[in-house]
């Protein structure tokens, strides 16, 4: 499946139900058929990279490149749909609970799991925080936000303190910016 193929498909589906019922199939579909998303691969020999595919008002598709030992803050999601789709390698998500309001003190893990290549994960706020990182290698995952945002909290992990940060993109299209 083409990248522009998927693009109409999931604007397609979001106009359908915002709420995405079928956007799980739609990039499995999108795995298991080709590698599309090769031409948006863009690596950082310090951090992950966010390389955007496609934005309207709906959402935000991005490829994101974790190479061997990166991994995100802890986050949320500004209370958006966010689905992970594993392109190559693999990825670990840790998921945490929210802290309460007014705790200090360290972040304890509540669930994780190896998303291997071809595995769709989603994450909202409803369901806690989380952060992802390569596993076993580098490791290369499609990301749906929807709608788009452009800024979250992260989590200290040893306070549970919480920092807004921006969110900036390594590419668009497939140039870097
Ligand atoms: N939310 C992180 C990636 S893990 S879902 C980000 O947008 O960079
Ligand atoms: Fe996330």
């Amino acid at each position: 499946m083409a990248v522009g193929d998927l693009v109409a498909r999931l604007e397609a589906e979001l106009a359908r139900d915002p709420a995405g019922g079928r956007v799980t199939e739609i990039l499995e579909a999108f795995v298991s058929d080709g590698e599309g998303w090769r031409p948006y691969v863009h690596w950082n020999e310090t951090r992950y990279t966010r390389n955007r595919i496609a934005r309207t008002d709906a959402f935000e598709l991005l490829l994101l490149c974790w190479g061997e030992g990166q991994e995100s803050s802890i986050h949320a999601h500004e209370g958006k749909d966010c689905w992970l789709a594993v392109v190559d390698g693999a990825i670990e998500e840790v998921q945490f609970a929210f802290p309460e309001t007014g705790a200090r003190g360290p972040l304890e893990p509540t669930h994780s799991h190896v998303l291997p290549r071809g595995a769709v994960g989603y994450m909202h706020d409803d369901i806690g925080l989380h952060l992802v990182r390569a596993h076993g290698g580098p490791g290369v995952s499609l990301h749906l936000y929807a709608p788009p945002y452009d800024a979250c909290n992260v989590y200290c992990p040893d306070t549970g303190e919480v920092t807004r940060i921006q969110l900036a993109c390594h590419s668009v299209d497939g140039e870097p910016v």
